[in-house]
């Protein structure tokens, strides 16, 4: 059990609006011990020792993976929990149809019930946190309450956590509020509920990833989302990257996939071989906040400092980087293990598992060694490319926006919005296979704007709208493409190589922007012709390229007829210019 006198006085003294609300929590959940995070390494170190001594965490080799350590999730706790997560507006609408919704009083009451004496036994962690750097006037902070160690350790390498994050809270006067328990694991009594118009969290009965560490998905992008739009900016589910050319200039681009579609992997590429001079500095792997500028550009700020990254498919081919960064000081979650206590997932090249995700013998019969969303949390220093800029507390000027999704058919590789109006449709009207990044069915497309279905915390009509206003804000706006790193050919392989290779695409973006590239007018947009594509050295198949440029009219009226009936949904809240915008797009592929 922590005991830490030292901390109880200093840090629960420093923000009498933190303390009180820990004393109305405490008073609730009436835990044993109180815990205030001071954020120290030596505070991971004692935490992440206990964790180990109780055998919450497994230890692994410690030549080979010096600091790692290994959790196994609850089989049932292995990924978000759409159905269960909720957002509780005064007004329904507020919250719209793609979230679902409760009255905040009902959920209050709902929640409180849950939480009442549920921490008997266990001590209640303070953990403060500042989303972006302790120093920008863009980062927001939040205190997250938590009965999970593991939490602790992990908001630790995620955010920039305890005494600097609570001294920034005494300044600010406001925080977010999320109160989490694993509770007792029972997915019957596990809900995710946020309440914007308060600026609070209560997470219940998932220890597992976006559903527990409350500044991920819950603040930085749900809470975040409301805050941005009355406040004039976005908080979106988007990595990003800077890309420096062989004659050091850099552009910066926030690309927005939805979950487990690419957005580590391409935050951290690796250049090809042929592409001398070229390197890749990453500021974020998962989601930015985006603010006009007094230039009239848009600035990206990362707010998390580190990544909670899926495991399966890395390896020293598809990201070295990635692959080299998580071989120390690093939480596996759900993967393998080896004979030799090294961590083991699908799509690594050397060793075999001989204990599975679930600690069982592993047995083939069983299915995967690793989970499907197995993840690695590790600090983002620790990536060798991390960006110079990831700190600043200005952010990074964006030249381009990125929409993309994981579909078999019809998207192509890379197209190119005509205008930001566009491209907020081709961002409205974003769709992708689902993954395991959240425990319904897989592989089944639906549709995802913005890559934000599961994380916007408000009516995706007025969401668009607002998208459309910040547009408007922007002299300079990023010119905005959308990409397709997954279709398939007519066997089920991927027409492209993806990973570092998706590069040669990005060149041709930033070519875009720079006005330097050549493109076609297209129903859909501007594409590259293939000769406008660097495919030197690829061995594509014969015929790929056109199959990856093709764009099929019929197949997009059918396309278009879904993002319509889709928008309907949504009803007077959609803007009445996207509309028009749709019905444009709607007549040129009739034509086409
Ligand atoms: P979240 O953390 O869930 O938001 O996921 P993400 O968008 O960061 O996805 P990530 O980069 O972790 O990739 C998810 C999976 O897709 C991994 O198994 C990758 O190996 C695989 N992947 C990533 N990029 C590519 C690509 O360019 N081509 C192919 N075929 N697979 C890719
Ligand atoms: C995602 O699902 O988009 C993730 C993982 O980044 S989680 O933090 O679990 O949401
Ligand atoms: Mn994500």
């Amino acid at each position: 059990m922590a005991t830490a006198t030292q901390h109880v006085t200093s840090l629960a003294t420093m923000d009498r609006d933190v303390s009180a609300w820990v004393d109305e929590v405490a008073r609730l959940t009436q835990p044993d011990h109180i815990f205030w995070c001071d954020g120290s390494d030596a505070e991971y170190q004692v935490l992440q020792r206990e964790l180990l001594a109780a055998k919450e965490l497994l230890p692994l080799n410690p030549q080979s993976f010096p600091g790692c350590v290994l959790s196994l999730s609850n089989p049932s706790d292995v990924a978000r929990v759409e159905h269960l997560t909720f957002v509780c507006t005064k007004n329904k609408d507020d919250a719209g149809p793609n979230n679902h919704w409760i009255a905040p009083a009902q959920a209050h009451v709902q929640m409180d019930a849950l939480f009442a004496g549920c921490m008997q036994g266990r001590t209640l962690y303070v953990v403060p946190y500042c989303m972006g750097p302790i120093d920008s006037p863009f980062s927001r902070c939040g205190v997250e309450i938590t009965d999970s160690a593991y939490v602790v350790l992990n908001m630790k390498l995620m955010t920039r956590m305890g005494r600097a994050a609570l001294e920034r809270i005494a300044r600010d006067a406001k925080f977010v509020r999320g109160l989490h328990s694993t509770g007792d694991l029972n997915p019957q009594r596990r809900f995710i509920m946020h309440f914007p118009e308060e600026l609070s969290i209560k997470s219940f009965g998932s220890g597992y990833g976006g559903n527990a560490l409350l500044g991920k998905k819950c603040h930085a992008l749900r809470i975040a989302s409301w805050q941005a739009r009355t406040e004039g900016w976005l908080a979106e589910h988007m990595l990003i990257v800077g890309i420096e050319n062989p004659q050091g200039e850099i552009y910066y681009l926030a690309c927005a996939f939805p979950s487990a579609c690419g957005k580590t992997n391409l935050a951290m590429l690796i250049p090809p071989a042929s592409y001398k001079g070229w390197k890749i500095w990453t500021v974020g792997d998962d989601i930015a906040w985006l603010h006009p500028g007094k230039d009239g550009r848009l600035y990206a700020i990362n707010p998390e400092s580190g990544y909670f990254g899926v495991v399966p498919g890395t390896n020293a081919k598809t990201n070295r980087n990635a692959y080299d960064m998580i071989r120390r000081d690093t939480i596996f979650t759900n993967v393998a293990l080896t004979a030799d206590n090294q961590p083991w997932w699908e799509g690594l090249t050397e060793g075999k598992p001989v204990i599975d995700w679930q600690g069982r013998p592993y047995d083939p019969a069983n299915g995967p060694a690793a989970h499907a969303n197995s993840r690695f949390t590790v600090a983002a220093k620790q990536n060798p490319g991390y960006s110079k800029l990831a700190d600043a507390p200005g952010g990074v000027p964006i030249s381009a926006i990125v929409f993309g999704g994981r579909r078999r058919t019809l998207a192509p590789l890379v197209y190119q919005a005509r205008n930001w109006l566009h491209g907020v449709l081709v961002g409205a009207g974003v769709a992708s296979e689902t993954t395991a990044a959240a425990t319904d069915a897989v592989g089944v497309v639906r549709r995802d704007p913005m890559a934000m279905k599961p994380f916007a915390g408000y009516n995706f009509g007025d969401y668009w709208a607002h998208w459309i206003n910040v547009g408007a804000k922007l002299k300079s706006p990023p010119q905005i493409f959308h990409v397709n790193w997954f279709r398939r050919d007519s066997a089920g392989k991927f027409l492209w190589p993806g990973y570092g290779d998706n590069l040669r695409v990005l060149r041709w973006i930033i070519d875009r922007c720079k006005g330097t590239a050549k493109a076609h007018d297209t129903a859909i947009g501007y594409l590259p012709n293939a000769a406008d594509l660097d495919v030197q050295g690829l061995g594509l198949a014969p015929g790929a390229i056109d199959e990856l440029l093709t764009v099929n009219p019929e197949l997009w009226q059918v396309e278009f007829d879904g993002i319509q009936e889709y928008f309907a949904e949504f009803g007077e809240r959609v803007p009445a210019s996207l509309k028009a915008e749709l019905q444009s797009a709607l007549l040129r592929v009739r034509t086409a």
